[in-house]
């Protein structure tokens, strides 16, 4: 029997990379085929170690080019897609919005008409598989309110926007067209291959380089954090058990505002650097607020867990300590991703602040 082909889109970036890993491993019957167009935070680096497994393809290219995307599904048959592409920081949606509606809102919109077409007479043995965020609900204040898979779509930054669109018509092409579909909103990811604009690796970055750790506002808004292997294998229950129609909230029941994260990282940092406490919380300092900064996050992932018997594997101090491990242990990595561009993102993002 013929291998069955899995493409996964945005797999050389952080979550994609530990998704194509899991897969390319735990399931030697599968094909997976990796399609990316290696944006700034799109590194082959992430997949070194299966990069030569024979079940294993990576294809470049862009999920915007409607051509490339329709030729690409003719050429492959594939039989199922676990779609991750995007332009996923906040921070550089405020600053270039239509980078994101590109991407996330018309490269998704492609992929769907792709795979409408190519599986129009089989559509019952295919699964498109959609990975979102807990951004789309908006924003909590009230500190006894959860997300669950019915709260009401709010998307307050034109990143949020861009994914909640995209959802809608995932939704739309199962609606309208029987396309075979499953959605997942996961809340705030962290761990090894994470771009170090986000604030867990930007942080360990500048402790190591003795740089000021910019806290947006007073530090006072609340993540929920979730291991990125820990993501990966929710993924896995989710394209093979999930039900076809259905949305699934991810996340860690780990709820931290971002000073006391902070805090907490820079002991860490401290212990590993064999630095003197409290030398890395010198280093905070509070600048000018993200426009539109939603308040809080925070997601029931009781379906999850009741329905494909999913939860997070690692506690939260426990995954930390893996993430530091992991940058310290991979400077050269981190370099190559510091140098050029990042310079001048750096720059245009936190001089001004
Ligand atoms: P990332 O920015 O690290 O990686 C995105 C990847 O997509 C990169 O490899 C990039 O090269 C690729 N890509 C971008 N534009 C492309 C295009 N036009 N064509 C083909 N490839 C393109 O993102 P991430 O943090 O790994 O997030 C992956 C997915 O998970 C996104 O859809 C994001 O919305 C979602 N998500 C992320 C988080 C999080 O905390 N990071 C949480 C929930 C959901
Ligand atoms: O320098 C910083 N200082 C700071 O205070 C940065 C980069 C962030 N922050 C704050 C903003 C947020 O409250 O820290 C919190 C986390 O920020 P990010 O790491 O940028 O993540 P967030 O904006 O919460 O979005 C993330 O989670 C959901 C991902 O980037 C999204 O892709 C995902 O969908």
């Amino acid at each position: 029997m013929s291998k069955k082909k899995i493409l996964i889109t945005g797999g050389a970036g952080f979550i994609g990379s530990h998704v194509v890993r899991r897969f390319v491993n735990e399931y030697p019957d599968y094909h997976i085929y990796n399609l990316d167009k290696l944006t700034y935070a799109g590194n082959l680096l992430n997949l070194t170690d299966i990069e030569q497994k024979s079940n294993y393809t990576f294809l470049k290219g862009d999920i915007t080019d409607a051509h490339y995307i329709q030729e690409l599904f003719g050429a492959y048959n594939f039989d199922g897609v676990i779609h991750l592409a995007a332009e996923s920081h906040v921070d550089r949606s405020i600053t270039n919005p239509l980078d994101f509606v590109l991407t996330n809102v018309v490269g998704t919109v492609n992929l769907l008409n792709a795979a409408k077409h190519a599986w129009r007479d089989t559509l019952d043995q295919h699964l498109f598989y959609h990975v979102s965020t807990d951004e789309v609900y908006g924003s909590l204040h009230d500190p006894d309110t959860f997300f669950t898979e019915e709260t009401a779509y709010d998307p307050r930054s034109p990143y949020s926007a861009s994914k909640a669109s995209s959802d809608h018509f995932v939704r739309a092409y199962h609606n309208t067209y029987g396309l075979p579909v499953v959605l997942s909103n996961c809340s705030n990811n962290y761990g090894p291959n994470q771009f170090p604009e986000k604030l867990i690796p930007l942080c360990i970055h500048n402790i190591q380089h003795d740089k000021p750790l910019p806290i947006y506002g007073k530090g006072e808004n609340v993540r929920d954090w979730l291991f990125v292997v820990d993501h990966a294998r929710a993924i896995d229950a989710v394209y093979h058990q999930g039900k076809v129609g259905e949305t699934y909230n991810i996340g860690g029941f780990n709820e931290w505002q971002n000073l006391e994260l902070i805090h907490l990282l820079c002991d860490v940092m401290d212990r590993k650097l064999n630095r003197t406490e409290g030398t890395s919380r010198n280093l905070i300092q509070f600048v000018k607020d993200r426009a539109g900064h939603d308040l809080r996050y925070a997601i029931d992932a009781t379906k999850i867990e009741c329905e494909l018997g999913w939860k997070p594997s690692l506690q939260f101090a426990e995954g930390l300590e893996k993430t530091v491990d992991w940058y310290l242990d991979n400077q050269e990595w981190l370099q190559n991703v510091t140098s050029g561009a990042y310079q001048h993102y750096y720059k245009e993002q936190y001089e001004a602040r």
